[in-house]
């Protein structure tokens, strides 16, 4: 095998835009190629979300369900207790997930949630799984906090361009974003960062952010590409669909501009084809959520998730938890 490429921070703009001119089967290539040198082609990553506190979000994030401001069916400030939590758990391990995602509907956690969050972290972490959180906002305080505690990622999104964040987010900007970045890596936690496609954005605020993704300090380990799942009663609940090969493409520039991180095939999945995916799988996508449900949404069903990896010959990646 020949040696890995060596992995940039210095990508500019220009140079990620010339990806996105690139023809389809070139740029697949490409990443397809660097994918090898990384991964092995034919395993896959495995999280499972849980949602351990839902809806009655103060923020007005246009994609999210879960925010007060919008009339979506999502109930208000619903609490996942410990016991619950822990069974999640151990079914997602049971079912082969390696990674147990824990999303909360804040915009940054009090310092008692903090501490209550932080108090089944070790828990989760001795069935075997690796621990990640999604809670919001941190400053470097809580992220040494969570550290401590045993957490092993820290899911961020930047969500989109810093152009284009305003029209979807106004109660906080993207330095904010930025700035919580940077106390996860500061605190030692693994980052899990990316962005939703099919907002309403441009392909150059999609490359923007893949750009902006690849020349932090150092990568997100985990880079999650969110395909928009329009909710009813959210102000994005009619966002036009994305060209699917538009999508493959964003996999495939995230592949070859972070090629040592897993690239998340995120929400969205249960209106993608199977085909669909196995392009995304070509692209360089190598981890996907499993479970039924996303956060508040549907996700496919298990049994069509391993039917999926079974025609195209790919296995769920071992745990590394405690290695
Ligand atoms: N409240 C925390 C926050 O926003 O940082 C954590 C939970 S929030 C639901 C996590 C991420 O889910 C968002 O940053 C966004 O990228 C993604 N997300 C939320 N709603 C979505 C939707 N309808 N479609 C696709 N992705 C979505
Ligand atoms: C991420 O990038 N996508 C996940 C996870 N990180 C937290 C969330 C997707 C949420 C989709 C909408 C919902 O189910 O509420
Ligand atoms: Fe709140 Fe997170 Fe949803 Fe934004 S994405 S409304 S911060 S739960």
């Amino acid at each position: 095998m020949s040696t890995p490429s060596a992995i940039r921070h210095d990508w500019t703009l220009g140079e990620v835009e010339a990806l996105g001119r690139l023809p389809l089967n070139d740029l697949l290539f490409r990443a397809q190629t660097l994918h090898r040198q990384y991964f092995d082609p034919n395993e896959v990553q495995i999280s499972t979300l849980v949602s351990v506190k839902t809806g009655g979000c103060p923020e007005d994030c246009a994609y999210c369900p879960q925010s007060l401001r919008y009339d979506t069916g999502v109930g208000r400030d619903e609490q996942m207790n410990r016991e619950e939590v822990l069974e999640r758990a151990r079914a997602a391990r049971d079912s082969g997930a390696t990674r147990f995602c824990m999303g909360a509907a804040w915009r940054s956690p009090k310092p008692r949630q903090v501490q209550e969050f932080a108090a089944i972290i070790g828990e989760v972490r001795q069935l075997g799984l690796e621990t990640c959180a999604t809670l919001g906002m941190l400053t470097e305080a809580q992220a040494h906090q969570l550290k401590a505690a045993g957490l092993d990622y820290y899911n961020h999104n930047l969500d989109t361009s810093e152009r284009f964040y305003p029209q979807i987010i106004t109660t906080r900007c993207y330095q904010d974003r930025l700035d919580t970045l940077a106390n996860v890596r500061a605190a030692g936690l693994k980052v899990c960062c990316g962005g939703i496609v099919g907002m309403g954005e441009e392909v150059t605020d999609r490359l923007a952010l893949l750009h902006t993704l690849a020349t932090l300090p150092a990568h997100p380990e985990s880079v999650p590409i969110n395909q928009l799942v329009p909710v009813e009663g959210t102000p994005l609940a009619d966002a036009a669909a994305v060209d699917p090969l538009d999508f493959v493409r964003i996999i495939a520039i995230a592949r070859i501009l972070m090629p040592a991180s897993h690239v998340r095939l995120s929400a969205g999945r249960t209106d993608m084809s199977d085909e669909m995916q196995a392009l995304c799988f070509f692209a360089g996508a190598n981890s996907i959520f499993y479970g039924e449900r996303l956060l508040t949404t549907p996700n496919p069903a298990a049994d069509r998730d391993r039917a999926l990896l079974q025609r195209l010959g790919m296995r769920p990646a071992e745990a590394t938890a405690g290695h």
